[in-house]
């Protein structure tokens, strides 16, 4: 038998729900065997084709696929710089698809490679929004009714700029212009939004978990993203306020760049915290796992280089009782989401996984998309992460058009200051 070797590495891009996804292809001299790895990063996916095109797959035709750990280690220190979410996005698609070869050519679910499976299926936490705290309570019903049982709650500020909460529904694309701004005069680049108001947010937010917890009682699990859009000291006094409601966790309560702060945050409340979608390296993550400052470890999988980097963090955190709670929203592609759950169900310290409830036409687009049902994750049980693409119909929705390609528009306090998503 011939060995197997790289013979193409492609990126394939794709928007079946609007959102911008990348997905990367691995062909071999076997032509039945190839892979498939996420590589979305929806506000640059662009950067990541041609990191890929131009850098990596250069130094992946003629290896051997199954080399998975070495194939990581040269692509990852070929630049000399490190890190970064262009490179780490190209990476991950690398080494997704790796991963998916080697599953194929085993035979068997890219979890059995993990160690195997120790629970039946991912418990999984999904989003409510609304207008107000009516709206969010009615939305977060209908989602208890379908057999959800950990619901992040999002309400949205009247006038204002408000993460996670338009008007009840999730926003098909972050580029996508909101309202007239107040106090200042957007370019031809730049999209309108409506501004933000800290005090109004750091207000609401209290609010609308005692409205939920009087309503829907206590058992119900609730989870909060403040998008790091609050000052450190804010974030702290939110914090203490919302123990009281007994959240499942409070997420991104500060930027990575403010992470300084985390000894603080937790000597101040016993608050459960998850943190670190924007993370890219291990240095950002280290520390708040030996020193115990956090409490789920919720990393964007592709953001940080892909599957076999993200198992020895789940291992790392596994040491210090921290769990995990990989970052699930709608730009990661479903070949990503099923990364995320062959690692949730593989891992004893798997904390939650986020949901995003993938629409028929993506689900069309990729076959074999984890599905849903009693308000778990389910793992199909085919060969490798299990995930096909079903490339004509993956042409049939190419990227939007849009002047900021991806790119979020800034958001203005009513002074016109920028701040932080
Ligand atoms: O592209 C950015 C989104 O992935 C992010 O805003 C979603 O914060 C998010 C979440 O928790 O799902
Ligand atoms: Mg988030």
């Amino acid at each position: 038998m011939p060995r197997l070797r790289i013979t193409n590495v492609r990126a394939i891009c794709t928007a079946p729900e609007g959102i911008r996804l990348v997905v990367v292809k691995i062909e071999t001299n076997e032509p039945e065997i190839y892979g498939l790895g996420c590589a979305t990063f929806t506000q640059r996916p662009l950067a990541v084709v041609e990191a890929l095109e131009t850098y990596l797959k250069p130094q992946l035709i003629g290896r051997d696929p199954n080399d998975i750990e070495d194939i990581y280690q040269t692509c990852y220190l070929s630049s000399y710089w490190r890190t970064g979410p262009i490179m780490n996005n190209a990476l991950s698609g690398v080494d997704q698809a790796l991963w998916d070869i080697k599953g194929k050519r085993a035979g068997m679910p890219v979890y059995q490679l993990l160690g195997g499976k120790v629970r039946t299926a991912a418990t999984v936490y999904t989003h409510a929004s609304g207008r107000d705290v009516q709206e969010v309570e009615e939305h977060a019903r209908m989602l208890m009714g379908l057999g959800f049982t950990h619901i992040r709650a999002q309400v949205e500020i009247a006038g204002y700029s408000t993460y996670g909460a338009q008007g009840g529904s999730e926003p098909a694309d972050a580029g996508t212009p909101v309202q007239a701004h107040v106090g200042h005069r957007p370019t031809h680049l730049e999209p309108v939004q409506r501004p933000w108001h800290e005090s109004s947010y750091l207000r609401a937010v209290p609010k609308l978990f005692e409205h939920l917890r009087m309503t829907l009682g206590d058992e119900v699990e609730l989870l909060h993203d403040i998008h790091e859009r609050v000052s450190p000291i804010q974030a702290i006094g939110l914090a203490k306020e919302l123990e009281q409601f007994r959240l499942y966790f409070l997420e991104d309560p500060l930027a990575p760049e403010d992470i300084g702060w985390f000894p603080r945050l937790r000597q101040q409340t016993s608050i459960p915290i998850a943190m670190g979608e924007l993370f890219v390296n291990q240095t950002e993550w280290e520390t708040l796992i030996k020193d115990r400052l956090i409490d789920y470890i919720r990393v964007h999988i592709s953001a940080i280089g892909g599957l076999s980097i993200a198992r020895k963090l789940a291992a790392f955190a596994e040491f210090f009782g921290v769990r995990t709670a990989w970052h699930g929203p709608g730009d990661v592609s479903p070949i990503g989401h099923a990364a995320n759950l062959h690692l949730d169900i593989s891992s004893t310290n798997f904390g939650i996984q986020e949901l995003h409830l993938f629409n028929d036409t993506a689900r069309e687009v990729f076959p074999g998309t984890p599905e849903v049902r009693d308000g778990m994750l389910w793992c199909n049980d085919k060969p490798g992460l299990g995930v096909d693409i079903d490339e004509k119909l993956a042409a049939k929705y190419p990227f939007p058009e849009h002047e900021l390609h991806g790119a979020f528009p800034a958001v203005r306090r009513i002074d016109g200051s920028v701040i932080r998503w």
